[in-house]
């Protein structure tokens, strides 16, 4: 963890962080806990070790003001798609503040950049994709899903049609509704969640509930969940079902290759919306555009935000897929839904420019065909190390299960008792060793940034099992191995 002792100011030297310099780490940690309340922390903890401070980013690292380089193996939040430092992106933030910084796409209004952007967003997008609505972040954009699929369900003159099935474990947002969709048991406990209206069933985790089973056999149990909730509520309640096509924050959950096509068809069957909420999958995360594509789903709606502009200025939205749009349009009238930020000029300039430069650097092909295979074989060899059950990848999210014993099979290894927070421990040997890496549990995962090179896997890797190295040695030593 990081260390309190105050650091020599001129520690801290790069251009970039000039703004910095006018404190030292020490300072700045106590200004931060005096008045910061950071998100999903324990404040009182937090103010007890004091923040790492980030000063600096440049391609896959940051620098911290000790001057430490470290390798973010998390993108920042799964977001820096294409890397720190894009001076074009900033450039473009630059020159629209200069034009226009701002004005509302209420009123009969528009601006040139989130037209553009519209239209870019189209074209990336699967073919049934002709609308975008923006938001200002994913939470938004899932909030807006659920007026929109309820407002498309009420003009089609079925007023019962609005409960949504979302699934245990998965991440949707911290809005109100976004934490209500979303499976988190942590947050459902605080401020009385979920709202009225969504249901949860079972997440396709393999090495949860699939002992016994294929991973193919185990997906299309995970699937017929969905079909066993739309028959318990009723389906001429239910508007929608929405997931990620990789759960992220859960831990990067890859499910069995039959689960969404069952997903899909009997979503299909039903006539139920299908919501993917691509915050993470989307923007070339998986080696496509959209996770849907790697999965082969034609969701009805999309959530995106994050890598839509790498996390430079913040940005979200959902594509509008034809079914929802001709109705929302034909049948309409006022959709009294929208946020003062929906299109921002600043915000849909800064993902013009992201989306030039996958473009020109073919980040998503990099990743399918060439990157994205290589990280697969290195990370999953990691499968070797004796405190791994198990490790997986899938595009550029990767994830490993620490055991505490491995058997002849992953359902036969032996878990760390929860109390020795193996995932802590280990992460906590990442990041004194310069690498971001999150704990999940006993998962600990990545998702680097896209332009990430082959020598730079390598890289991470080696350093990956330099900290495994290190968490095995230290868990001998307290006598939990
Ligand atoms: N959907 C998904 C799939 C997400 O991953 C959101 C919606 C919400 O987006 P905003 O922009 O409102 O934060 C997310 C966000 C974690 C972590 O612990 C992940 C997210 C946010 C915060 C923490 O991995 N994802």
């Amino acid at each position: 963890m990081n260390t309190n002792i105050l650091a020599p100011t001129a520690i801290v030297t790069s251009a970039a962080a000039q703004q910095q310099v006018k404190y030292n780490t020490k300072e700045i940690q106590e200004m931060d806990s005096a008045h910061y309340l950071h998100p999903f922390t324990d404040f009182k903890d937090l103010a007890s070790r004091g923040a790492r401070v980030m000063v600096k980013g440049e391609g896959i690292y940051l620098w911290d003001s000790e001057g430490k380089r470290v390798l973010d193996g998390m993108s920042g939040l799964w977001c820096v798609n294409v890397g720190y430092g894009r001076k074009r992106i900033s450039d473009a933030v630059y020159a629209q503040m200069q034009q226009l910084p701002f004005y509302n796409s209420f009123f009969n209004t528009t601006n040139i950049p989130a037209v553009e952007l519209a239209k870019t967003l189209v074209e990336i997008a699967p073919a049934q994709f002709n609308h975008v609505f923006f938001t200002g972040s994913g939470s938004e954009g899932n909030d807006t899903n659920i007026r929109m699929v309820r407002r498309y369900w009420d003009l089609l003159g079925y007023k019962d049609r609005h409960v949504i099935i979302s699934r245990h474990n998965a991440y949707h947002g911290s809005t109100m509704a976004g934490a209500s969709l979303g499976g988190m048991s942590g947050m459902h406990e605080q401020g009385g969640l979920p709202i009225p209206g969504i249901e949860h069933i079972g997440q396709p985790y393999y090495l949860e509930g699939g002992k016994g089973m294929t991973p193919e056999e185990f997906g299309l149990k995970a699937a017929s969940w969905l079909e066993d909730k739309i028959l318990e509520v009723g389906p001429d309640k239910v508007a929608a079902f929405i997931g990620e096509p990789v759960q992220g924050a859960g831990g990067v959950i890859i499910p069995p290759s039959t689960y969404w096509p069952e997903i899909q068809r009997i979503c299909d069957k039903y006539g139920i919306l299908l919501i993917a909420d691509e915050v993470i999958c989307g923007f070339g995360r998986l080696g496509y555009w959209f996770g849907s594509e790697r999965f082969g789903i034609r969701p009805d709606l999309m959530t995106f935000a994050k890598g839509v502009t790498s996390g430079y200025i913040p940005l979200g939205g959902v594509m509008v897929g034809d079914r929802v749009a001709k109705v929302l349009i034909e049948k309409g009238g006022d959709f009294n839904h929208g946020f003062t930020y929906s299109g921002h000029p600043v915000a849909c300039a800064a993902a013009l420019e992201n989306i030039r430069i996958i473009r020109e650097e073919k980040l998503v092909d990099q990743v399918r065909e060439e990157t994205g295979p290589y990280l697969k074989q290195q990370f999953e060899a990691l499968a070797d190390h004796p405190l791994v059950g198990m490790a997986e990848a899938c595009g550029f999210v990767a994830g490993l299960v620490l055991v505490k014993e491995k058997g002849a099979t992953i359902f036969d290894a032996v878990s760390f008792p929860e109390d020795v927070g193996v995932g802590m421990v280990c992460r906590g040997h990442m990041f004194n060793n310069g690498m971001i890496m999150r704990a999940v549990g006993d998962r600990m995962i990545i998702a680097p940034p896209l332009v990430m090179t082959r020598a730079q896997i390598d890289e991470m890797v080696a350093l990956i099992r330099f900290c495994l190295d290190q968490t095995l040695a230290d868990l001998k030593q307290r006598g939990c191995l």
